[in-house]
């Protein structure tokens, strides 16, 4: 394991796929609740993006028969990053696959793989470059969604998940950990908080993606927003301010059952000797500043995820001790 080549240079989680089984339902909600921004599309995808994203695409939505997640995509620093992917997860027994330019429109060429985890993920280094919407406050709608921030990933062993993303240098920013347990990680490549964390579960799934709004009042202008509509069950957890990560946040699930969050006011990570900030599983104030209970739902449910071949990866149970039956999250049955 020592002599692993050299990883891709990552530069930050880019894009995500989504299967989803009515598009024209996710159009409502994604597009017209949410205010994403249609960059393109065909009968079966919606390409969308953030108001500030100034690459083709941070979510693509398919439409399938089944709803799952499909890949993550991690924006690499030049092409010759593709190859250090393929020889890097090939060095790992991990499955890859090179594809052209346009095999989603408007990225360049792309390397696919099977992580060590279980989930599917992808490579590219070139994108169109989309109408800059960034002062285009005319066009603005919903919880004016700037960009992607980050994967949340559910993962049965989250000591393995994050040797395998130190082993892609990403940094450490918070954990959630007891003298015994490490239950949760946040890890970053951007000079933010997180592009990867670990939520100790049946795994691979994934938890959530997370975008990046300007303004609290985005996250509180989306729930008023779903509450006039009725579709107040859309919110999951919520409003609040998370310990880890001082984010102001609102959790969301979509008419699949995907989990978004819509996130604002994170924090600066990019000094070389950046300090971790680590919380007890005890400390009530580590998933919500404020002491709110978590709904049990957010531990338990999460989306499949797909392989190479779009075929469902089977979900392997937790192999730690559950956060949930230990951390002070206002559910808790206290251990006998
Ligand atoms: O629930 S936590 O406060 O630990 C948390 C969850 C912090 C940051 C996140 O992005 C998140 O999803
Ligand atoms: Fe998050």
């Amino acid at each position: 394991m020592s002599s692993l080549p050299p990883p891709p240079d990552i530069v930050r989680s880019a894009y995500a796929a989504l299967v989803v089984t009515s598009l024209p339902e996710a159009r409502r909600f994604w597009v017209d609740l949410l205010g994403f921004v249609v960059t393109d599309e065909d009968a079966s995808s919606l390409y969308l993006r953030g108001y500030d994203e100034l690459t083709h695409h941070n979510l693509i939505l398919r439409s399938g028969p089944v709803a799952a997640a499909g890949a993550l995509g991690f924006r690499v620093r030049s092409v010759a990053d593709l190859s250090r992917a393929e020889e890097f997860y090939g060095a790992l027994g991990c499955r890859t696959e090179r594809v052209p330019a346009g095999f989603a429109r408007g990225q360049g060429e792309t390397v696919r793989a099977e992580d060590p985890l279980g989930f599917l993920v992808e490579f590219f280094a070139a994108s169109a470059h989309p109408e800059r919407l960034q002062q285009r406050y005319d066009l603005r709608r919903g919880a004016e969604v700037a960009r992607l921030d980050h994967f949340n990933i559910c993962v049965p062993d989250v000591p393995v998940a994050y040797e395998h993303y130190k082993s892609l240098g990403f940094g450490l920013s918070e954990t959630i950990e007891d003298g015994r347990t490490l239950y949760a990680a946040w890890m970053y490549r951007k000079q933010t908080v997180h592009d990867v964390a670990f939520t100790g579960g049946a795994g691979p799934r994934l938890h959530h993606l997370g975008f990046f709004a300007h303004e609290p009042h985005s996250v509180l202008r989306m729930c008023d927003i779903l509450g006039s509509l009725s579709l107040e069950s859309c919110i999951e957890r919520g409003p609040g301010r998370h310990g880890v990560s001082n984010a102001f946040y609102v959790y969301l699930r979509d008419p699949d059952g995907h989990r978004l969050e819509v996130y604002t006011s994170d924090y600066y990570t990019g000094d070389p000797d950046h300090p971790v900030l680590r919380w007890s599983v005890l400390d009530p104030r580590r998933r919500d500043f404020w002491g709110n209970a978590v709904i049990p739902s957010w531990y338990s449910e999460a989306s499949a995820v797909l392989d190479l071949d779009g075929k469902p990866r089977p979900v392997i149970d937790i192999a730690q001790t559950a956060e949930v039956t230990v951390g002070a999250d206002g559910f808790t049955v206290p251990a006998e």
